[in-house]
């Protein structure tokens, strides 16, 4: 199989399932985890758009068959490769339930509010204030749908973890980088830490940076560690939530 990804939270989707169904004891074949730079605009070159004609991370070969989506790549892999990851019966239902939740509202809505937030600075605060203030309402509204359905449960569709998890959990974690305060969802809070202790979680998030590429990973982030920082120390309220 060939991944198409790089370090974001779509990619970091699939890198997480697999390092999960790995957990779960499934024998991968051998993944080529092809890295694009985002910045340098890889993912416009020929070679994806045949793998994705949408241009966007993540994408997936198998074989055959292409595939584009995080959350179609998700469900493929959970069905290729049987696992509690995918449930049978009307749990799975529930689970395609939560993916499409995540890839029709929460991740769209995260991401223009990073935008507005975060890559339009410099945007005068009376031009974007009509999208910033939605897309921040519908971002809170979002995230108080998700704390009320992990109240009495460790995980989105009950106590089983499944790829509902796999593919919200990438987004929520950079709830400060979005400029979201969720620190009163205190079940979404605690998810967060649950997930993040996983050997699979904490594995997968890592998969994008091949040792080759690091030192240009690094200068990349420590420019927008430099901007986000100059961003945060004027928000105390978010810099002062725990991670
Ligand atoms: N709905 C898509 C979104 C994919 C997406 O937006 N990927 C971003 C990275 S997280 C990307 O490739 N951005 C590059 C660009 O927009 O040119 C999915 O879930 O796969």
């Amino acid at each position: 199989m060939d991944l198409w990804t790089a370090a974001s939270p779509n990619g970091w989707k699939v890198s997480i399932m697999l390092e999960e169904l790995k957990e779960a004891g499934i024998e991968l074949p051998e993944v080529e985890v092809k890295n694009l730079s985002l910045m340098d605009g890889d993912q416009f070159c020929d070679e994806f758009t045949a793998v994705n004609p949408n241009q966007k991370i993540p994408g997936l070969v198998d074989g055959d068959v292409r595939i584009m989506e995080s959350c179609a790549i998700l469900q493929y892999l959970g069905e290729k490769f049987p696992s509690p990851l995918l449930p049978d019966g009307d749990m799975r239902w529930q689970v395609v339930s939560w993916l499409t939740w995540q890839a029709a509202g929460l991740g769209p809505t995260l991401g223009n509010k990073l935008s507005y937030t975060r890559y339009m600075e410099d945007v005068p605060a009376e031009q974007k204030s009509h999208p910033l203030t939605r897309f921040n309402n519908e971002a809170q509204r979002l995230y108080r749908v998700l704390n009320k359905q992990l109240e009495g449960q460790d995980y989105v569709c009950g106590d089983q973890f499944t790829i509902a998890d796999i593919a919200i959990y990438p987004w929520v974690r950079a709830w400060k980088w979005q400029k979201v305060d969720i620190t009163g969802h205190h079940n979404v809070m605690a998810w967060l830490e649950r997930v993040r202790a996983r050997p699979g979680v904490e594995r997968g998030v890592k998969y994008c940076v091949p040792p080759e590429e690091a030192h240009q990973w690094s200068e990349e982030r420590k420019r927008q560690v430099a901007r986000a920082g100059a961003t945060i120390a004027s928000n105390a309220n978010i810099q002062s939530a725990g991670k």
